[in-house]
């Protein structure tokens, strides 16, 4: 056990304000592995002071000077890619080949485009007899959640330096030991004291206080949609920029004509990913009623191989949470053919690979985000039906269309009310931008468009 002090403020580990401490346990074996300082609004508010300070020579430092620390930090990252792997499957519990190839590499393969994206970026245009400045927004306050500890960082950090921004992280109470790391990435890379810093402590203390803090220009928030909604609020009180990534429910939809046994693996693959905890999560699978039956069987013996392969949830209230769905499931009907509510091991917070079938689209575990690894097979009648169960709840992220030939997944995929949309599988990359629609957010993160979420515009008229 190992008890960390202080927090990263204006380029050193500074202690903190107060005396409270998080424990961070690891969900594999429910051993509390260290300890890690309980942020109070005192410790935001010289954060954020810190960050003000920093910002205009950060702001006028050229942007091929940024892409270097950004190159820099990609480096270091790299450097310690086992480092951030062992870390996030000591809080997190991933299982470390899944650490090794998702947590560390992801946000490695975004910081590598940020750095190149800061030095090519186009931060001044033409529009007819005018020049078009984008200049960065100010100081970012950054509430990040634990699914994917270092990639959400990264996917806010990276692009939000690149503009010119200077930050103010508020990582997830689950997961701040890789944000510790982060910040000692950055101060390697050589990044200017005061442009990134870390503030670990609770939501509803240290995350709304920054959030609420007059001195942060915009709020770049990652988690549930019920906080969400209160960020935005905070943020459209005070009339500052905010970006949400929330929640979603997305639909795999395997059309008549796909590879029916690849498209039901890679389904269920994807939604046991990280034991569920992911936003984009393809979790409801979409088959024609004339395949739905081969469909069912299919996922669940996929899930079933999963068996002990997949790790914890990262803290016994989201093990209750998703149980808890479990049981809502059966009570309303839907018939299960693989894993089910009993907790697999005597330690640790598991859940098994479970899937539904005879899953209809009202039913709750078919519409709201259960972020574990729980798998509803709905069946519907022909494309019409498809597309209105697909597109028929309140989110609105990610997506999944299978068929024979891609145009006719293109077609289908153009209709989806959201915000990304794999086809025949599709695979990541980090310059696609990902966000939602509906009430799976505002704004978009990686890419070009990440880095505009950054930027406010100014024209001068000739
Ligand atoms: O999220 P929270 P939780 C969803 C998923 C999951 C559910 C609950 O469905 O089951 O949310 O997870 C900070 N002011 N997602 O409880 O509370 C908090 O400290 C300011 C989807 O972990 O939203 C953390 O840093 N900040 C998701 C971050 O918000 C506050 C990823 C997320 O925590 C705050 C995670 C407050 N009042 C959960 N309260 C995704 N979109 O990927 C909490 N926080």
């Amino acid at each position: 056990m190992k008890a960390h002090d202080g927090m990263y403020i204006g380029g050193a580990w500074r202690p903190a304000a107060g005396p409270d401490v998080i424990e961070v346990v690891n969900p594999a074996d429910e051993q509390v592995i260290a300890t890690v300082p309980a942020g109070t609004a005192e410790d935001v508010d010289a954060a954020v002071r810190a960050a003000r300070a920093a910002f205009p020579a950060w702001a006028a430092t050229p942007p091929a000077e940024r892409a270097a620390r950004l190159a820099a930090l990609r480096d270091v990252l790299q450097a310690r890619k086992d480092e951030i792997a062992e870390t996030v499957t000591a809080e997190l519990g991933s299982p470390l080949a899944f650490s090794q190839a998702v947590h560390a590499a992801v946000p490695i393969a975004v910081a590598a485009s940020y750095a190149d994206l800061a030095a090519t970026y186009a931060f001044e245009e033409k529009a007819g007899t005018s020049t078009v400045h984008h200049e960065p927004v100010g100081v970012v306050g950054a509430i990040t959640p634990w699914n994917y500890p270092l990639h959400q960082i990264v996917a806010k950090v990276a692009p939000a330096l690149a503009a010119g921004c200077t930050i103010v992280l508020k990582p997830a109470e689950d997961t701040p030991l890789t944000a510790r790391l982060f910040a000692e990435a950055v101060h390697e890379a050589g990044v200017p004291a005061g442009v990134f810093n870390l503030v670990t402590g609770l939501g509803p203390v240290a995350g709304q206080a920054l959030a609420e803090h007059p001195g942060t220009d915009m709020v770049s928030f990652t988690g549930s949609t019920a906080v969400g909604k209160r960020i935005g609020a905070i943020a459209g009180g005070a009339v500052k920029r905010v970006a949400l990534e929330l929640g979603g429910k997305s639909a795999n939809v395997i059309l008549p004509s796909a590879d029916l046994a690849r498209a039901v693996n890679v389904g269920v693959a994807n939604v046991m990913s990280n034991s569920g905890q992911t936003c984009s999560a393809w979790t409801r699978m979409l088959v024609h009623r004339d395949q739905y039956d081969r469909a069912v069987e299919l996922a669940a013996a996929a899930a079933a191989k999963y068996g002990d392969r997949i790790g914890p949830l990262v803290n016994a209230k989201q093990q209750a949470r998703v149980r808890g769905y479990i049981e809502k499931g059966l009570a309303e009907g839907a018939r299960l053919v693989a894993g089910g509510p009993d907790a697999p091991r005597e330690r640790g917070y598991f859940v098994s690979p479970t899937v539904f079938a005879d899953v209809t689209p009202e039913m709750t575990i078919a519409q709201e985000e259960i972020f574990g690894p729980v798998l509803s097979v709905l069946r519907y009648e022909d494309e019409e039906d498809a597309l209105r169960i697909a597109n028929g709840t309140v989110y609105g992220l990610a997506g999944a269309v299978w068929a024979g030939d891609e145009a006719e997944a293109v077609a289908f995929a153009r209709r989806m009310d959201t915000g990304q949309v794999d086809i025949n599988g599709g695979r990541f990359n980090p310059l696609a931008p990902f966000g939602g629609y509906k009430q799976s957010g505002v704004g978009r993160e990686l890419g070009t468009h990440g880095l505009a979420e950054y930027l406010q515009t100014k024209s001068l008229q000739f």
